[in-house]
């Protein structure tokens, strides 16, 4: 940071300072990670100074050979790691890659598509009223059983015979347990629709075998690339052959203008990393993490949604607390364990104060932590979570954080 402390000390000054917040705190954000040093050498490079519209061999501008060739790189390290056809790795996020599959499949203003509520367990750009998602075409969601608190597969395809969608959206930001795509995409096909998953959260977890994959299963795969599959902040598809041209027309000149090629070359990284048979491991413990975790925090007497998790994350229904998930995510954050507030099935607070507590185990398994740490950890969340208000116990539990945290580096080991 030579330069930029020169340049502009009060950047600096919040990097460094956002660098100790890291290290010292506990990140559990589900749909965060910790990149490695490649990662971020790439994201921080000269790549970022060169426009690239179009495609590796069809380019817009002069001067493209080494992006032509990063991009293949991407490209091609993407299909393998996910046995795909065809990728395409210039979505700026994972909601410009979900606009781009609306794009391609659906009228605007006219066509009809069936996605999972935000409020259960969807994302904003599934066609949530305030996106334009749900602004732009005619959105009917399907939520979870409120009993069992899980997808219920014959409700699903009811509505689908009833609404006749034009596409059929799975995947979610905030669903602890697996999905089967192949019924969705059966569901689909029944109702002559097409069907698209975004596999955002769960990316690692599909690429390595961990969690079924919807890769060959559904139309549209559509991931971000820095969940728990360790990347760049940015969006990516994967379809068949038979979707490629109208994916990429799709995406450029559909939606996007110039490609963010230093976040291209830094996709290719992450993707060349996860090709290591690390990665798999690495991924099994995530959900082995998560799993003991939830656990710990059951056996607090913490109520979880659906009663615990497949995946790498969990929600805690806060009800019989009387904390609400603001309250909760504020206390646990003045003790160094950053979580956020999440709607639950059942909800009946606003999405800014919540009932709910989403908890995710990607970025502390990269650290490296294993099983006894995620029973310190959720004893720890148990302990503030038991009277968010007294500042005493807030105390000591972050300085156990600090602890708990600083032995387990950022980059670990060669990453
Ligand atoms: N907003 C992200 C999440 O936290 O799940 C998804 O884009």
């Amino acid at each position: 940071m030579l330069y930029l402390k020169k340049t502009d000390p009060e950047i600096a000054d919040l990097l460094e300072k956002e660098r100790q917040r890291q290290i010292q705190g506990l990140e559990l954000v589900a749909s965060e990670n910790l990149v490695s040093k490649a990662v971020l050498e790439a994201m921080g490079s000269i790549f970022t100074n060169k426009y690239a519209e179009g495609y590796p061999g069809k380019r817009y501008y002069g001067g493209c050979g080494f992006y032509d060739i990063a991009e293949d790189l991407a490209r091609e390290r993407m299909k393998k790691l996910f046995g795909a056809e065809h990728a395409n790795v210039q979505p700026h996020s994972g909601t410009q890659a979900n606009m781009a599959i609306y794009f391609a499949t659906m009228e605007c203003g006219k066509d009809r598509m069936m996605s999972m509520s935000l409020s259960q367990g969807g994302h904003l750009s599934h066609g949530s009223p305030v996106s334009f998602s749900g602004k732009m075409y005619q959105v009917t969601q399907y939520g979870v059983d409120l009993e069992t608190e899980m997808l219920d597969y014959g409700v699903v395809e009811e509505m689908a015979r009833k609404v006749r969608p034009r596409l059929i959206v799975c995947g979610a930001s905030a669903y602890p347990r697996e999905i089967d795509f192949k019924a969705f995409q059966e569901i689909a096909e029944g109702v002559d629709a097409k069907c698209m998953a975004d596999i955002a959260h769960i990316a690692g977890l599909c690429a390595t075998g961990v969690h079924n994959t919807s890769v060959g299963v559904v139309d549209f795969t559509t991931t971000t690339t820095h969940k728990t599959l360790r990347g760049p902040r940015g969006g990516a598809i994967l379809c068949d052959s038979e979707y490629a041209q109208m994916v990429d027309k799709a995406v450029f000149p559909g939606m996007q203008g110039g490609p963010l090629m230093h976040t291209i070359a830094a996709k290719a990284v992450c993707l060349k990393e996860a090709l290591q048979p690390s990665f798999r491991e690495y991924n099994r413990q995530i959900v082995k993490n998560a799993r003991r975790l939830a656990g710990t925090l059951a056996d607090a007497g913490l109520r979880l949604v659906s009663g615990g998790t497949d995946n790498h994350l969990m929600l805690i229904d806060l009800t019989e607390t009387q904390i609400t998930g603001l309250e909760a995510e504020v206390a646990l954050g003045k003790a160094g364990i950053t979580v956020n507030k999440n709607t639950i099935p059942r909800e009946t607070r606003s999405p800014f104060i919540t009932s709910g507590l989403r908890i995710g185990t990607p970025a502390i398994t990269t650290r490296g932590m294993k099983e006894p740490e995620m029973e310190q950890i959720g004893t720890l969340i148990a302990r503030v979570l038991r009277d968010v208000h007294d500042e005493t116990t807030i105390k000591q539990v972050k300085d156990e954080v600090i602890a708990l945290a600083s032995p387990f580096p950022i980059h670990p080991e060669g990453t």
